[in-house]
């Protein structure tokens, strides 16, 4: 059935007939339907607020994402271990079998930047607390997991017991002080819910800058028992266990008001606080959308004011502008093939909400998942920007180390293939934090004026340069892919596809250990050789992969800095390089050199797909490179092998 998710984002973008893109928000946080018709026609229906539109005239699609994201906020720039694996369950239920299922990843030498802890780790689900029994040792733990390169993100959700004995939780007492809850029609007192912790709740009301201040008060001291890297904020839809009927909320217009957008439950305060209950900035009715928003801000301050590094805040729900502060992931999905193939719908649709920072919970949560299609999720999350296995309370274990070694080793080399490519995904953020761009994208932001490429939702890119075609149906072994117009190498061979693939759909084989993927002629992706974690694999050396298109031309960026320090980019604390590839010869220009890590750094491969021909001779900045460190393969696949600091610009010229 159709209803309502968490968030809300009345923003479309559209390709015209003519091939020119445009852009439309309506920037109204009211409940509403938005309909569309074949005519074609959208009908916006709100039942509140102000009619604001802006429009985004493009005209590419690229050009209408960079143009929303200037007005509503560029995304925020992620630390990069937050690009690493994140590994989260809920329902570990005690630390033993948290310390197993980490324990045999590590064995299993599966890359794992990041460990979770779910609202069971919480003592009775009481936020800044945690389970003193079943998780006894979980600070020394943490420590442990982060002396050997990883995170740890705790949950924190937006409902506070107010039934506590008297002197004994000081959130709710220093909150109740101060006065910052969502108040009832009346706003004096607060309104009152029922969530996880026991007894009945109250929600703090983050659109008011006092809260802000309390909640990283809190977040702060919190960090001092729980040594934890960020902070992941869910149901704050915000969510009640109880609707309407209890208690019921008043009869009136805007608890019932006379029309109701086809929300599920029919009904305003379906699973959510009544409408009329009071904000800081206005009524619930008004507001209601804006909670998970309002929520953001403050987290990510809280999140940078704690650990002192770059904020990482993963939010439930988000509003127009979220990006700027949160990454997001899909919600409870299920463990069905058909959720995989809607979660690369999802994940498409807030790359266009400037929200870039997004995935799946990997192998589906509820429900039980299966081998197969565990093993393919954990391929197709490889490539989700957000990459983390999550699984329901009750569900058997379904982390990459939990099905055997044939399973691990398959995740193991997904995963790897992610890390190599990660200077590459990293670059792609920096780009849409400082210029708007997407970082996953449709077909159709790449090759607009083919109407076939608008049609793709079962494959997508990484920026412009890396198609990911993953299998999306149980006991397939291979993939119809569709191959727009442009020059395409299969990544794992480096060989160009034959050019009767062309503007067709391809059959092309993906046995269980595959996920298809094909490099765009034209760019240059800059990686690193992988490694268990984030914090070793930015340590080795980089390489880079020059794709050649029919001119024999490419580029490509590589950013760098040091991963996690706050502002790095407006303190200009970073390295910038471009490369282009033209007239036989790259040339690698150091835009901006301000990371004083990139000295120890350093290229030991320099890849070549599509030469026709074995070139003679190449020179390196003006040297020959020796014949015994170039190696040309009959698929057009030259390997040069050398040893040159990151931060050198660089002229390496091939003669035939
Ligand atoms: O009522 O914290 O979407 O990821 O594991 C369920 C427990 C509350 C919903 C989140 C899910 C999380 C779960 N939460």
């Amino acid at each position: 059935a159709f209803s309502n998710l968490y968030g809300v984002h009345p923003f479309y973008m559209c390709i015209e007939n003519d091939f020119n893109a445009h852009g439309v928000l309506l920037l109204n946080s009211n409940a509403q339907d938005v309909t569309l018709s074949p005519f074609p026609s959208i009908t916006f229906r709100t039942i509140g607020g102000v009619l604001d539109f802006y429009m985004f005239l493009g005209p590419t699609p690229e050009n209408v994402i960079q143009q929303y994201t200037e007005a509503i906020g560029r995304p925020y720039m992620p630390p990069y271990w937050s690009l690493g694996f994140q590994l989260c369950r809920w329902g570990y239920n005690s630390i033993d079998v948290l310390k197993k299922t980490v324990e045999r990843l590590r064995q299993y030498d599966i890359p794992h930047d990041v460990q979770y802890g779910d609202i069971d780790y919480m003592e009775r689900h009481l936020d800044f607390t945690y389970d003193k029994a079943n998780f006894a040792g979980l600070p020394e733990y943490i420590k442990e997991l982060k002396n050997d390169g990883l995170h740890y993100v705790i949950i924190l959700d937006p409902f506070l017991t107010k039934d506590e004995p008297q002197g004994t939780y000081k959130p709710y007492e220093l909150g109740e002080e101060l006065g910052i809850w969502v108040n009832n029609s009346d706003g004096v007192t607060p309104f009152v819910g029922k969530a996880w912790p026991p007894g009945d709740s109250v929600y703090p009301d983050y659109t008011n800058p006092q809260t802000a201040e309390w909640w990283i008060h809190m977040c702060t001291e919190f960090k001092n028992v729980l040594d934890y890297d960020g902070i992941w904020i869910d149901m704050n839809e915000p969510a009640n266990f109880h609707s309407d009927h209890h208690p019921n909320c008043e009869e009136n217009n805007l608890n019932y008001p006379p029309y109701v957008p086809d929300i599920s439950g029919g009904l305003l305060a379906e699973k959510t606080l009544c409408p009329n209950s009071k904000t800081y900035l206005g009524y619930h009715y008004d507001t209601h959308s804006l909670f998970g928003w309002s929520q953001a801000k403050p987290t990510f301050y809280a999140s940078q004011n704690a650990t002192g590094k770059r904020a990482f805040v993963l939010s439930r729900s988000t509003f127009v502008g979220s990006g700027k502060y949160t990454g997001h992931w899909l919600g409870d999905n299920f463990s069905r093939w058909k959720d995989m193939h809607m979660s690369i719908i999802g994940m498409l649709e807030f790359n266009l909400f400037g929200i870039p920072y997004i995935g799946a919970d990997i192998c589906g949560f509820n429900e039980e998942t299966t081998y197969e299609l565990c093993l393919r999720w954990m391929q197709l999350g490889a490539f989700y920007p957000f990459s983390r296995n999550h699984n329901a309370i009750g569900n058997k274990e379904q982390d990459p180390g939990a099905f055997g070694e044939e399973f691990a080793e398959i995740s193991r080399s997904a995963l790897r293939i992610r890390y190599l490519l990660l200077p590459y995904l990293y670059t792609l953020f920096y780009h849409a934090h400082v210029s708007g761009n997407t970082v996953v994208r449709g077909l159709m932001h790449e090759f607009t004026s083919d109407p076939q490429a608008q049609e793709i939702d079962r494959a997508f890119l990484w920026g412009p340069a890396l198609m990911i075609a993953p299998v999306l149906e149980e006991g397939a072994r291979s993939v119809d892919v569709y191959f727009p117009e442009a020059s395409w190498f299969d990544f794992y061979t480096g060989s160009h596809v034959p050019v009767s693939w062309k503007r067709r759909f391809v059959d092309v084989p993906a046995p269980l250990d595959i996920i298809p993927l094909f490099i765009r002629g034209g760019y240059i992706l800059p990686t690193q050789f992988p490694a268990r974690t984030t914090e070793l694999s930015r340590l080795n050396p980089f390489s880079l992969i020059i794709a050649l298109d029919e001119q024999g031309e490419a580029s490509g960026s590589l950013f760098w800095d040091d991963g996690d320090s706050i502002d790095s980019i407006e303190r200009e604390e970073y390295f910038y390089v471009e490369y282009q590839f033209s007239n036989k010869a790259l040339k690698a220009t150091v835009i901006k050199n301000g990371y004083h890590g990139i000295a120890t750094l350093a290229y030991d491969t320099i890849q070549v797909l599509g030469f026709t021909s074995k070139p003679n001779v190449v020179f390196m900045n003006g040297e020959t490179i020796p014949s015994n460190r170039i190696q040309y393969n009959s698929n057009g696949k030259t390997i040069l092998w050398i040893s040159v600091p990151l931060f050198q610009e660089l002229t390496i010229s091939f003669a035939y």
